[in-house]
């Protein structure tokens, strides 16, 4: 007979939390939102921790390297989506950890050889106009000149004319040698009036331009999350299929951090997976699994190796898993259960697995919940995919700005490695949309939104660290009727009127 659990499968939207004694000393400026990223001993400090405890979801129209700079620089990580190829994802790799503040590696390049309608092209595709001229017309090879608005007339030039005649040329150019730091690059381009500086290394090959306009972009972050190497940390997403060619090429690119990524992560492949990990690399490589959904799949992925696991089946926001599959478990309560499993794995063992919440986050609050129900860190597409650092197209539909948003499962995605089902069969059934989410600007301006609302909860709660707000949490159910009273009733709302 079928093994049947009687509670509720319970989401975010159904909890409270009721306010603690909130101390003097807690204000949102003494709140700390660190947390563990990895596996680590009881008492021991984890190889990697986050600064905000947010990462975002692995996928196409949210983890591109834009968003994963901007998500380290204030704290969190990003898993640059594996539904591509191996090389243009080690790619994406090394575009942030190649990133500098403030130093931006050329994304518009030609050779003399091209002709001023090729200059005009490439700056109506990439809407830059600073162009570095290299021998082989890649972003990293010999700087041979500069090409700006300045160098040509579009009315009175011919389109045919070769970039080497009206570029200018390198000997014309100031350049700033590999090493200088950003204050020193700002010094000679106030210096000489200059709109970029060309950074070049000892061969002369251009590293970067800095930028006049972006002077003032480049305040220190404060949380940025970077290594001992100064670099961004980032991390990727791999599967149970091509790991053994895809994790060589990410930890080459620079990946800090590795995660399966996958619908239904209680299997065989992922174990497999883990295990080849840990021969070739040992602990050197870390690598979180999932999705999973109650104590069984956590401790199954723990003794698997994993260094993190991932908690959600089918509450995403483009997912249709549940419908589709009729599997799946309230976010609420799966993470409710994995928490505890996380707990006592660690008094048995003494090692702590951080876990995440994936998808299903909706309001702030819900995180503020998540996080109380015992999560480390919270993953999420739909937040981000809002941002201008996502990597899709803003559209106008009607008076609105919306960005499109579309789930891994769906046939836009054709990431069928998430869903596989092992065999050779291809996947029969979509279980992700195609969708649009309101377009909602910068990242940095919503995070300080967000972040401020949970910081402010924390203090009603009487804690000042995630740690403290796990164990002090007071969590009540809430009946629909006081779902109801929760939202503004009984009046009429002056904008409907
Ligand atoms: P959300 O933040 O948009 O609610 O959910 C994002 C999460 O949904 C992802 O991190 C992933 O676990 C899951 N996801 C991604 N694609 C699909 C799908 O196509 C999906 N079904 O469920």
């Amino acid at each position: 007979m079928a093994i049947y659990l009687n509670d509720v499968s319970r989401t975010f939207g159904e909890y409270l939390l009721i306010p603690g004694l909130t101390t003097k000393l807690c204000v949102p400026s003494n709140v700390s939102l660190r947390t563990p990223l990895v596996k680590h001993k009881a008492g021991e400090m984890p190889a990697f921790r986050l600064n905000i405890p947010f990462v975002s979801a692995i996928m196409q129209s949210v983890s591109g390297p834009e968003l994963a700079i901007e998500l380290a620089r204030n704290g969190g990580i990003s898993f640059i989506f594996g539904s591509q190829p191996i090389e243009s994802q080690a790619e994406m790799v090394r575009k942030v950890k190649k990133f500098k503040s403030g130093f931006v590696v050329s994304d518009s390049n030609l050779t003399p050889e091209h002709r001023l309608a090729d200059v005009l092209e490439l700056i109506r595709k990439t809407g830059h106009s600073t162009i570095g001229v290299t021998d082989d017309g890649s972003p990293n090879g010999k700087l041979l000149g500069l090409v700006t608005s300045r160098d040509f007339r579009v009315e009175k030039d011919d389109l045919s004319m070769k970039v080497k005649y009206f570029m200018t040329p390198f000997d014309k150019l100031h350049t700033g040698k590999a090493g200088v730091t950003l204050t020193e690059a700002n010094q000679v381009i106030w210096e000489h009036k200059l709109n970029t500086l060309p950074i070049i290394d000892g061969e002369r090959n251009l590293l970067y331009f800095v930028f006049r306009k972006d002077y003032d972009n480049h305040r220190e972050n404060p949380y940025e999350l970077s290594g001992d190497d100064k670099t961004l940390l980032t991390g990727a997403g791999i599967n149970t299929r091509d790991y053994k060619d895809r994790v060589p090429a990410l930890i080459e690119a620079g990946a800090d951090v590795l995660c399966i990524d996958s619908s239904d992560g209680y299997s065989e492949w992922q174990r497999e997976t883990l295990l080849w990990i840990r021969e070739q690399y040992g602990e050197g490589v870390r690598v979180g699994a999932g999705n999973v959904v109650d104590r069984d799949g956590f401790e199954y992925l723990a003794d698997a190796g994993a260094d993190f696991v991932k908690v959600g089946i089918g509450g995403g926001s483009i997912c249709i898993t549940r419908e589709q599959k009729g599997i799946g478990r309230g976010q609420a309560t799966a993470l409710i259960d994995v928490a505890r499993a996380r707990d006592e794995y660690l008094e048995r063992t003494g090692i702590y697995i951080p876990i995440c919440s994936d998808g299903g986050l909706v309001h702030d609050y819900h995180m503020v919940l998540a996080l109380a129900m015992g999560a480390n860190f919270l993953m999420m597409g739909r937040y981000f995919a809002r941002f201008d650092e996502s990597p899709t197209k803003r559209l106008r539909i009607g008076n609105n700005y919306v960005k499109e948003y579309w789930g891994e499962g769906s046939n836009r995605a054709q990431n069928w490695q998430r869903y596989d089902m092992g065999g050779s069969e291809a996947l029969k059934f979509e279980e992700g949309v195609d969708s649009y989410v309101p377009y909602a600007g910068k990242m940095k301006d919503n995070l300080s939104i967000t972040l401020g609302k949970i910081k402010a909860t924390m203090c009603s709660c009487g804690a000042i660290t995630i740690d403290e707000l796990q164990r002090l949490a007071k969590i009540t159910l809430v009946s629909s009727t006081g779902i109801v009273e929760g939202g503004a009733h009984d009046v009429m709302l002056k904008e409907q009127t």
